[in-house]
Formats: structure tokens, sequence, C-alpha cells
């Protein structure tokens, strides 16, 4: 099987691309990545020189560039993964987020529908649906919960999801969508919540925490996202949405305070600053249609997936610091030329 995955130079993609050079050591993958401030090729050092792995440096959006490359190589399945993630920047700056996120993704679903890839699969997120009143435990996501989106991001993603899902009722692309929790594991980029904590609180920076610090978040460790995004891809049925999600809610606060005693450091590096406008309250995932249809199981409970984490992060070092000081850019650059 020949697959191309956009946006593997980033946390999941390129988890996706480790864990797939071990389960289907077979396949061909082609990572397609524009190398954003998010992409980072040393992610991906050990899958480097695999002979059925190779990497395209180009944007989604692009849409000659798209439709060039899939006469070229005559993709099987398309997983994009691609994206502008995270929702404070999509605050500050929404328009790439429609480029990137709603262009990006029309112009790989055209070329998709053009060459007849055999599945095309959307990397989709539970922001889709908005978020759930923290006083009621009792509501989970569903796939049937209505799209009621917060933030630009949110906005971006939802429209995306709902583009590819009509590329399956208007022209029977076989498509799939998935709409996951907040991922957490290696190789997971430093602005994001628990990699800014690890992070800073090994340098005893302080560590700031929205709110209150009582919104809850359901944490899915990124192996089992890829585990079920490979049982989708394979043997999902097409036009159907999946949500996944592993039962670990925890308050922002919940998870900092988690952190730092992993860490043994100390709670007063904590700091309460302004909210995120808009702020998603809770998310909540019922991943029972995934774990009953397709036979996936979490395999990570949140206490061991924090500390595998945190474990890493202190194993690779060099990894974030090179992202912090700016050092990755360099390596970029040496490779690809001044790209970004
Ligand atoms: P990330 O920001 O770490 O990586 C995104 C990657 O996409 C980067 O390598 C970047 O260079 C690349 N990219 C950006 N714009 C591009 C373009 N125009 N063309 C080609 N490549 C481009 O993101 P992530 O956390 O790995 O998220 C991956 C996907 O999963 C996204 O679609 C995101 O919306 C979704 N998602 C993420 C989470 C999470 O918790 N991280 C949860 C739910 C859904
Ligand atoms: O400095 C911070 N302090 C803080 O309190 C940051 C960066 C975040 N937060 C809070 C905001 C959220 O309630 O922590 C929570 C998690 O924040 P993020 O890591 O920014 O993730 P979130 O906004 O929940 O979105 C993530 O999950 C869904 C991903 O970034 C999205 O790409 C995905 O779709």
């Amino acid at each position: 099987m020949k697959i191309l995955v956009t946006g593997g130079a980033g946390f999941i993609g390129g988890n996706f691309i480790h864990f797939m050079a071990k389960k289907h050591p077979k396949d061909e993958i082609v990572n397609l990545d524009l190398l954003t401030y998010a992409g980072n090729l040393e992610t991906l050092i050990n899958v480097n020189e695999l002979p059925n792995y190779s990497f395209v440096l180009g944007d989604i959006s692009d849409r000659k560039f798209v439709f060039d490359l899939f006469e070229k190589e005559k993709f099987d399945v398309v997983i994009n993964f691609a994206a502008e993630s995270h929702v404070d920047r999509s605050i500050t700056n929404p328009e790439v987020f429609a480029t990137t996120n709603v262009l990006g993704t029309i112009s790989l679903l055209d070329a998709s529908r053009t060459y007849e890839i055999k599945r095309y699969h959307q990397i989709s997120t539970d922001e889709v649906y908005g978020d759930l009143p923290l006083d009621r435990k009792d509501l989970f996501f569903t796939e049937e919960t209505p799209i009621n989106t917060s933030s630009p991001y949110s906005s971006s993603k939802a429209s995306a999801d709902l583009f590819a899902l009509s590329y399956y009722r208007t022209y029977k692309l076989p498509v799939t969508v998935s709409r996951c929790s907040n991922n957490y594991g290696p190789y997971h980029f430093p602005e994001k919540l628990i990699p800014l904590i690890i992070t800073r609180a090994l340098d005893d920076k302080p560590l700031p925490v929205y709110g209150t610090g009582a919104n809850v978040r359901d944490w899915l460790h990124v192996e089992d996202h890829c585990c079920a995004i490979d049982l989708i891809i394979r043997k999902g049925r097409i036009g159907e949405v999946y949500n996944i999600g592993g039962h670990n809610e925890r308050t922002n606060l919940e998870v900092v305070k988690t952190i730092l005693s992993i860490l043994n450091k100390s709670d007063k590096l904590i700091r309460f600053v302004k909210d995120r406008p808009g702020h998603d309250r809770r998310y909540a995932i019922d991943a029972s249609k995934l774990e009953k249809q397709l036979g996936w199981k979490a395999k990570y409970s949140f206490d061991e997936g924090i500390a595998q984490t945190i474990e890493w992060y202190l194993s690779n070092k060099n990894w974030w610091e090179n992202i912090i000081n700016g050092e990755y850019r360099k390596y970029i650059n040496t490779q690809y030329g001044d790209c970004r």
C-alpha cells in the first residue's frame, strides 16, 4: 500500500510514521509537509533512511503542486494530518487556518477524486463539537453531537471535516473522518499545554495556567491515536465518522500538578493568567463506536502515559531544546534551503 501522509513532520503525523514503520514496514510512505514553525525533520531522523519512506516539501493548499504529486506518485491512501493546529494562534491570526485547514483539505480531496484514491482519511478533532458544561459529568460527545465550534481553529477544522464528508455523499469518494480528543506523548511541540509545562518546569520557569485551571480535557496518548487511525484506514466503513478518546478527563490544574509532582518541582511555579477568549470548558469523548465496530481500546491510562511522556522529554532534551533555541530551523534550512 502506498500512503500519502500530510503533516508528517508534526507531532501526530510524525508519531504515525514511526508507528507505521514498525507495524507495516512493507507499506510505502510519502510524507508531504510544508515545514512551518510546527514541522521538525529531527522528529524523523530514525525513519529517514528507510527504503519505503520519502519526504516531499510542499504546501497542501498549492493545488498545482498537489495534483502533480498525485499524478507522479499514484497513492492508494491519503491521510491528512497537515493543519495549523494551535487554538491560541488561530485567535491572533485566523486567515492561515482557513488557507491550510480548509483550502488545503479541498485541494487534497479534489486530487483524491481525480486520481481515484482508494481511501481518504481526514484527521479532525473533538473541538468541532464545541464544549460540554463542567457540571454535567454524564455528558459525552458522540458522533451524532451537533457541530458547534468556538474558535477560528475549530471552525476551520469543522469546515474541512464537513467538506470531506460531502465528497463521500456527492462524489462517492471513499472518505473516513476521525475526531479525537487532546493528544499527548513524544515529539509534542512545546507550545501546547503538556510539553509547555514539562519543558518550562524543568527550567524552573513560571507555568501559565489560563483562568482558574478548571477547564477539562480528555487526554489520548498519541500511540493509541495512531493505532486507531491504522484500524480505521484498513477496516473503517466509508462515509463514517469515528470518535477517538480514552476516558482520561483531567482539569488543566490537575495535569499541571501531576507533572510537577512527577518532576519533584514546586506548585509555586504555577501562575494563573488571563483566560483564553472563548475558552472551551470541557471535552469528553464517547469512543464506543470505534471500540465496538473495530475493536479499538486505549492501551495507556493517563497516569502511565504522562509518566512515559515525561521520561521521553527527560531523555530527549536535545529535541526540545533545539526547538526552544531555534536550532531546529537551522537543520531544516541546511537540508532544504531557506524554505520558509
Ligand atoms: P502539528 O502542528 O504538530 O503539525 C502540523 C504539521 O502540518 C506540521 O509539520 C506543519 O509543518 C504541517 N503543515 C502546516 N501547514 C501545512 C501546509 N499548508 N502544507 C503542508 N504541511 C503543512 O499538529 P498535530 O498536533 O500533529 O495535529 C495533527 C492533526 O491532528 C491536525 O489536523 C490537528 O488539527 C489534528 N488534531 C490534533 C490534536 C492534538 O491534540 N494535537 C487533537 C485533535 C486533532
Ligand atoms: O499555556 C497554556 N495554558 C493553559 O492553561 C496553554 C498553551 C494551554 N492552556 C490550557 C488551554 C486548554 O484548556 O490547556 C488546555 C490545553 O490547551 P492546548 O494544549 O492549547 O490544547 P487545546 O486548545 O485543548 O487543543 C488541542 O486539542 C484539540 C490541540 O492543540 C488541537 O489541535 C486539537 O484539535
